[in-house]
């Protein structure tokens, strides 16, 4: 690659041009500089961890706040590459903190990637809207280390000794003249470490915080995944049956999903790809939401619960009690809606149809007993709402026969 100019090759100007780039219009890579953009910069590394995870390598991921909001991300898994690319001279761990989105390919065909795509910019963002970011790799043995400052390079990747194991970590201390506060919300941070243990079964997730002379600690590992999460969603709510049904499948789009009724009236259904929590629902939902009217509908008439006069039980009847959380993996999410949490890839609908379709009636013909504790709440659900309808009618036939026979109002002139 001959030589732009005596200091940078072409891929060095990208870079540069790349870091202005963010620096210049955070909010366009990050969402906003609040406090909000501040708690996305710790996502977004604490993703690449989880993708490690579910590539199969990472499992464990430790997050510290540390005096002075320095956060340090740490992880167990393969260690990020250090080969030095032979035309740039750049190692493939500078590469990826320092040339945006450079560590989307890091999906690969190995696995999934939550980060990346609109909701994952890539560490080299964080790199750039940091004052200084130090990243340490144990691989092969060594103990690697680079640093940047405000994403630029500082110092290159080297050896700095000898290392047991492998892993990467990530400390930065985020760029106040950027961001409106540095000052980190434990809780919230918190709260979304726990999500994503309960979204990858298995994944140790811990988060301190020594900011204080009290440290504050959470440590989260669900190896029941989704199961454990309608679980701890559902802890102070009267259950309609005891286990929470689980169906999943693996594959080209993977699909988890785990449901428990209760006793209560609410219908709770939380819907995430690639962990992003969709909380304008999408494709995904109403694939699952079609299916459970379906099976539900289907089961209750070959079983006779429901008679053949019966009316179709409503979607509404049967999401009642309801706590519900649906998983899916996307190669290509397209997102949509006001706050771009909406799922919009078309295929999703009929790739979770026909998963809930297969699996859920496999369930419930398999546990009996479940199908008919759920399908008597969803009746009642549908003769409360009959119930409901008639005193409505009846109470408007009433109100217009009362207005039809009232005396005319007499008027003065009279
Ligand atoms: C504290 C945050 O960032 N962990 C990471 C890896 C592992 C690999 C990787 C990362 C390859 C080509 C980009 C290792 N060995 N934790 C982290 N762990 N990135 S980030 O590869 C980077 C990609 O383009 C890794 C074999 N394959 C991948």
């Amino acid at each position: 690659m001959e030589k732009v100019n005596n200091k940078y090759g072409a891929e060095q100007i990208q870079v540069l041009e790349g870091l202005e780039a963010v620096r210049k219009r955070p909010g366009m890579y990050i969402g906003s500089t609040s406090v909000r953009g501040l708690h996305h910069c710790v996502y977004e590394i604490v993703d690449n961890g989880v993708d490690e995870a579910l590539a199969g390598y990472c499992t464990e991921i430790n997050v510290i706040i540390e005096p002075g909001n320095i956060i340090s991300v740490e992880d167990n898994g393969r260690g990020i590459p250090v080969e030095i690319h032979p035309k740039t001279g750049i190692s493939t761990a500078e590469t990826v903190y320092t040339v945006l989105h450079a560590g989307g390919k890091f999906g690969g065909d190995s696995g999934y990637k939550v980060s990346g795509g609109l909701h994952g910019v890539g560490a080299s963002v964080v790199n750039a809207l940091s004052t200084w970011t130090e990243v340490t790799i144990k691989r092969d043995g060594n103990l690697y280390q680079m640093k940047f400052e405000k994403g630029k390079t500082v110092q290159k990747l080297e050896v700095i000794g000898k290392a047991e194991g492998t892993g990467t970590k990530v400390r930065f201390l985020a760029d106040d003249t950027i961001f409106e506060s540095l000052d980190y919300d434990y809780s919230v941070l918190e709260t979304r470490f726990r999500e994503i243990a309960f979204l990858t079964k298995g994944l140790k997730i811990t988060i301190e915080d020594k900011r204080e002379e009290t440290p504050k600690k959470a440590e989260f590992c669900f190896e029941g995944g989704l199961v454990s999460f309608v679980e701890y969603l559902n802890k102070n709510k009267e259950k309609l049956h005891k286990s929470p049904i689980y169906i999943e499948k693996d594959g080209e789009t993977p699909v988890e999903i785990a449901i428990q009724y209760t006793t209560s009236y609410s219908e709770n259904i939380y819907t995430f790809v690639n962990n992003i929590n969709t909380i304008e629902g999408g494709t995904h939902l109403e694939g699952f939401k079609r299916s459970l009217t379906k099976v539900f509908n289907d089961y209750a008439r070959s079983h006779n619960i429901l008679k053949e006069k019966d009316q179709n039980l409503q979607g509404e009847d049967i999401r009642e009690g309801i706590t519900a959380v649906v998983s899916v993996k996307v190669k290509e999410p397209q997102f949509e809606g006001q706050t771009k949490t909406k799922l919009g890839n078309s295929e999703i609908t009929g790739i979770v149809q026909s998963m809930v379709n297969d699996s859920l009636s496999a369930f419930l013909e398999e546990n009996p007993a479940v199908a008919k504790a759920v399908l008597e709440k969803c009746i009642s659900a549908y003769r409360a709402r009959e119930a409901a309808r008639k005193a409505r009618e009846l109470a408007r036939k009433k109100s217009s026969l009362e207005t039809s026979t009232l005396p005319r109002k007499t008027s003065r002139l009279q």
